[in-house]
């Protein structure tokens, strides 16, 4: 069956990279873009909107107004896609530390599993440009979130992703908890408990050069926190790649 994926883009202040962003994302055939804005105050909802324009409905735009999150913004922009005839759910950053070219590969992964991780630590992933301080707290929260968990996946916090949409609709979105990037992980927590095949695919991460991180001590706090409140996967007995 060809395949319909549409690739979900959370933006908060992000205006400098998204016009690259989007223009990638439209080179790969067939992909459509939905972007969730958080009414960000430097007006990328807007430019989102002015990129939107000319594309054939290829790419859609979600105007947040409520509370701000990441997580909140995710649960939003996947129920929107389930509600469309959408094959494959992508997650990526709006920042460019994903290269777009890189979905295809993603979406190709999902032929045989449930959900495609885009890994910087599987076998060949690589990481450019990231601090030492960088590097330490990704690899510390990696090996945290599997001791804590049982999760087996290299790269738990990876934002880059792809989910066959029968498998995303399995899992009780309307439930999550978390806000900030701990979504990831309870993500990948109710797939793994639901089940699902998870396969990671390597890719070459860039630290952003424009714009500002939101990486907050709010964030970092919850994702501390969040690996205890999840437990233990309840069934898991995948085989990973
Ligand atoms: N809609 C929405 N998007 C958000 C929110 N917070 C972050 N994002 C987006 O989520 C993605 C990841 O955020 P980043 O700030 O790049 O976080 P990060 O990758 O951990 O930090 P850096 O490595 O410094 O870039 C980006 O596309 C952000 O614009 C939010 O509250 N709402
Ligand atoms: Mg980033």
């Amino acid at each position: 069956m060809e395949k319909r994926p549409i690739v979900i883009v959370p933006t908060y202040n992000e205006r400098d990279n998204l016009p690259a962003l989007i223009d990638g994302l439209l080179h790969t055939p067939a992909l459509r873009v939905l972007v969730v804005d958080d009414s960000s105050p430097d007006g990328t909802g807007e430019i989102a909107d002015t990129l939107a324009r000319g594309t054939h409905g290829r790419v859609s735009v979600l105007h947040r107004t409520g509370p701000r999150g990441f997580g909140l913004s995710y649960i939003d922009a996947m129920q929107h896609a389930l509600a469309t005839d959408a094959t494959d759910i992508c997650q990526i950053d709006a920042d460019l530390s994903h290269d777009p070219a890189d979905v295809s590969r993603l979406v190709a992964a999902t032929t045989g599993a449930d959900l495609a991780i885009g890994s910087r630590y599987a076998p060949g992933g690589r990481i450019e440009n990231w601090p030492r301080r960088r590097m330490l707290l990704s690899a510390f929260a990696n090996q945290y979130i599997r001791a804590i968990t049982g999760l087996q996946v290299r790269d738990c916090t990876s934002g880059f992703r792809c989910w066959r949409r029968d498998a995303l609709q399995r899992l009780p979105l309307a439930r999550l908890a978390s806000n900030g990037y701990a979504f990831q992980v309870e993500m990948l927590w109710e797939a793994a408990s639901a089940g699902c095949r998870i396969a990671e695919v390597p890719i070459t991460f860039v630290e952003r050069r424009l714009g500002a991180s939101k990486l907050s001590s709010r964030v970092i706090a919850e994702s501390v926190v969040m690996p205890w409140r999840l437990g233990r996967v309840p069934r898991y007995d995948l085989e990973l790649p």
